[in-house]
Formats: structure tokens, sequence, C-alpha cells
């Protein structure tokens, strides 16, 4: 049946003009990082439910991760959390990842949990406490050495919560100090990502609020350091994609945190609220061209109540879905329409590829990679969910994430 549906499609995409080879190739070119953190039980500040089958562990998050790899074929590497996922042997772990088609993404650090950062991390004030923060950062580089990563993933809860509270400025230039240190200590081969955040923990001022306070410091530091644009950290209103493709014009993309929000950052799944912007930030993706080489997508999400691994396939589906809408937009007719300064035309371009249904075009794409076309209907039939609910069973689950550093 889909077998008609896609010659159907790609006849009608030719006929638009677009090559339809070249984007099934670009699909199956698409590498989406999933994060450790979104096998184990997470929740919210209120509760953390305990989902039967979660994973307990580095070994467990790979082994879900594989699973997911193994049925989308896109998604070869998994970010790590320090210390939530800290091993003993790191060489064993990244071998234990290789043995499962996997290899080790970003090093994330985590400076917002410990006791000692209840006023900041590398803006603390407490010269005590920066070095502390420190040794964690140059402890995670030699992490990231022995796993072979080259990505270093950086994201702060250092703020304030009442005007007057602290000088922004010198918190800004305690920062400044801290990460142009942690820079020179990084291989020549490293890059750094610097995630803003506008709110949460802090609630008055956050000391990388957004993607301007982060690209600046990002200027001062060099080449190898970039911005991370996480979804869920913006202010509602604000548009991404315009941030994203100003970001690819200064070569400071550095990567994503997809997930989706309706309110706050609520780390649902990526597309699921709203679809039309996803679209829109892979379609800057798509006409920046070579600009958007080296940009790291990975997946930033809790999946507190429903199912984590059919979550994490939802999520690589619906990205793939945004990407190859964003490859069949037909460049040549909207760059026309623009120059005619055709606005609705232009945007009748853009609809006609955001409304087209590609999910036959998916399915063929997968079939060619030797996957089943739907897999989702594959994590069903495969018993997967039901085996691990039976061989890990229910983990009590505290409050929140695990114990930070
Ligand atoms: C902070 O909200 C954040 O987006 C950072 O990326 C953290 O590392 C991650 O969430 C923890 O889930
Ligand atoms: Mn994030």
């Amino acid at each position: 049946m889909h077998h008609d549906a896609y010659r159907l499609l790609a006849d009608q995409l030719a006929e638009r003009g677009v090559d339809v080879t070249e984007v099934k190739a670009a699909l199956k070119r698409q590498h989406v990082e999933l994060p450790s953190w979104g096998f184990a039980n997470t929740g919210t500040r209120f509760k953390t439910y305990a989902w039967r089958g979660a994973a307990r562990n580095i070994y467990e998050k790979l082994e879900d991760a594989s699973f997911v790899h193994k049925l989308t074929g896109i998604c070869p590497s998994v970010a790590i959390h320090i210390p939530w996922d800290k091993v003993d042997d790191w060489t064993a772990l990244a071998e234990f990842a290789a043995q499962r088609g996997l290899r080790i993404g970003a090093v994330n650090t985590n400076t917002f949990q410990a006791d000692r950062y209840n006023f900041g991390s590398l803006t603390n004030a407490d010269p005590a406490v920066r070095r502390l923060a420190l040794e964690h950062h140059l402890e995670c580089i030699a992490i990231a050495g022995q796993v072979g990563s080259k990505l270093l993933s950086l994201w702060y809860g250092d703020g304030t919560n009442y005007p007057g509270q602290e000088s922004f400025i010198a918190r800004r230039h305690r920062a400044i100090a801290f990460l142009s240190e942690m820079y020179a200590a990084m291989p020549s081969d490293m890059r750094l990502l610097l995630e803003y955040k506008f709110y949460e923990p802090a609630f008055y001022h956050t000391d990388f609020a957004d993607w301007g306070q982060a690209y600046a410091i990002c200027l001062k530091l060099g080449e190898r350091a970039q911005v991370l644009v996480d979804l869920g950290h913006h202010p509602h209103g604000t548009n991404i994609e315009h941030i994203v493709a100003t970001l690819l014009d200064e070569s400071k993309l550095g990567g994503f945190h997809f997930n989706n929000r309706k309110y706050g950052d609520d780390d649902l799944i990526a597309g699921s609220i709203n679809p039309f912007e996803l679209f829109l930030i892979y379609n800057e993706l798509v006409a920046a061209g070579d600009a958007a080489e080296g940009v790291v997508y990975m997946v930033d999400q809790c999946h507190y109540l429903e199912p984590k691994i059919e979550a994490m396939v939802h999520t690589v589906m619906n990205l793939q879905t945004a990407y190859a809408k964003a490859l069949i937009v037909n460049r040549q007719a909207l760059a026309d329409r623009q120059a005619e300064h055709d606005i609705l035309g232009a945007h009748r371009v853009l609809m006609e590829a955001y409304e087209t249904d590609v999910r036959p075009l998916l399915a063929r794409v997968r079939e060619e990679m030797g996957l089943h076309p739907d897999p989702i209907a594959a994590l069903k039939a495969s018993g997967y969910e039901q085996r691990i609910a039976e061989a890990r069973g229910v983990t009590p689950a505290g409050g929140g994430f695990p114990e930070g550093d």
C-alpha cells in the first residue's frame, strides 16, 4: 500500500523540481544524538514516578539507546551527563557502546545540583567553589578524551533570584575568566557548546540568559566555542528559527537540544506541540547548506509518564519528518517569489512543503536502509519494553535527577 503512496509522492515531488534521490540520501545521512538521561527515571519538581523498566545505569541507558538506533538507523551516538553516568573504566564503556553500534557523543558537565553551588558555580564569588567547578570541568575533558568524544556540553543553573542580589557584571567577569581557563585546557580538536536559558532554577536573572549573551562569550573564547540552542529555553514568542539562521551565518551554531514545550521548559517530545516551528528551524538548516556542517543534533527530553523508548522513537521520527519537509522546499521557487516581493507566493512555497505528507517517503527511506518502515510498529512487535520491564523492574525513584558533582 505505502509503495503506491510513495510512487505518487515521488512523481509529485519530481514535478515540483525536487531531486528525490538527493532528498533520500540526505535523510539517510541524518544523525540524531540521544541523551543518556532520557532513558532513566526523571520527573518534575513535584514527583518522580518510577517507570517499570527504566534504565538504572549508563550501561542500560546505552542498551536502550542502541535499540532506538536499531529501529531508526540514525542515532549512532549518545550524550552522557557527569556525574550521573560516571563509571570506573571509561575505555570499557566506550567499547561497550561500540559493540552496540554506538559511540559516546557530547560530555555534559553538571554544576547545578551539589550544595556548594547554591550561589553559583563558575560565577560564584568564592574562588574555592570556582576551583572545584573547574576541576569538575577538567575531569569532563579527560573523560571525553577517554571515550573518544570531541564535544563538551555546558549548561549552568547560575543566576540570582532578586534584583540587587549580586552584580551581573562581576559574575560575568568570573564566568569569562573560568571559561577561558577551561577553553585553554581543551585539546585543540575539542569544541565546547554553551547553552543558554532565560530562567530556572534562577528566577530573576541567569548568567547566560539568551543566545546573544552566550554568543558574546563564545566570541571571546575562540572558534571552538559555539552556542547550543535548547528549544525549551526561550521566552514565548521568540523566533527561534531566526536565531538559528543568525548563528549559522556567524558559524556559531554548535548544536541543538531538541524537545518541545507548551509552557516552560517542559522537555516534551520534539515536534509534539509545535511541529511547524521544528520545520522552520530545519528549513533554515537546509537553506544554510554547508554552513550547517558540524551542527550537532541532540535530544534533551525527560519522559516521565510516557513510555521512554517509544517516546524517543517518536522524537526521532518527528525530527525526520521536519527535516524531510525542509528538504522538499522548492528553493528556486522560493527565491523567485522573494525576489518579486511576492509575500504570499513565497509563503505558499514553504507551506506547500510543510503540508506535504512525507510519511511514504520516510517509509521508503527506512526500507532502503534495511529497516522496518514503521519503527513504532517494529518496537511494539519486538517486545523490548516488556523484556526490560521484567528484567529491571521498578526502581524506586527519588525526586528529580540523581545527585550532581
Ligand atoms: C537544563 O534545563 C538542560 O536543558 C541542560 O541541558 C541540562 O544539562 C539538561 O537540561 C538536563 O536535563
Ligand atoms: Mn538542554
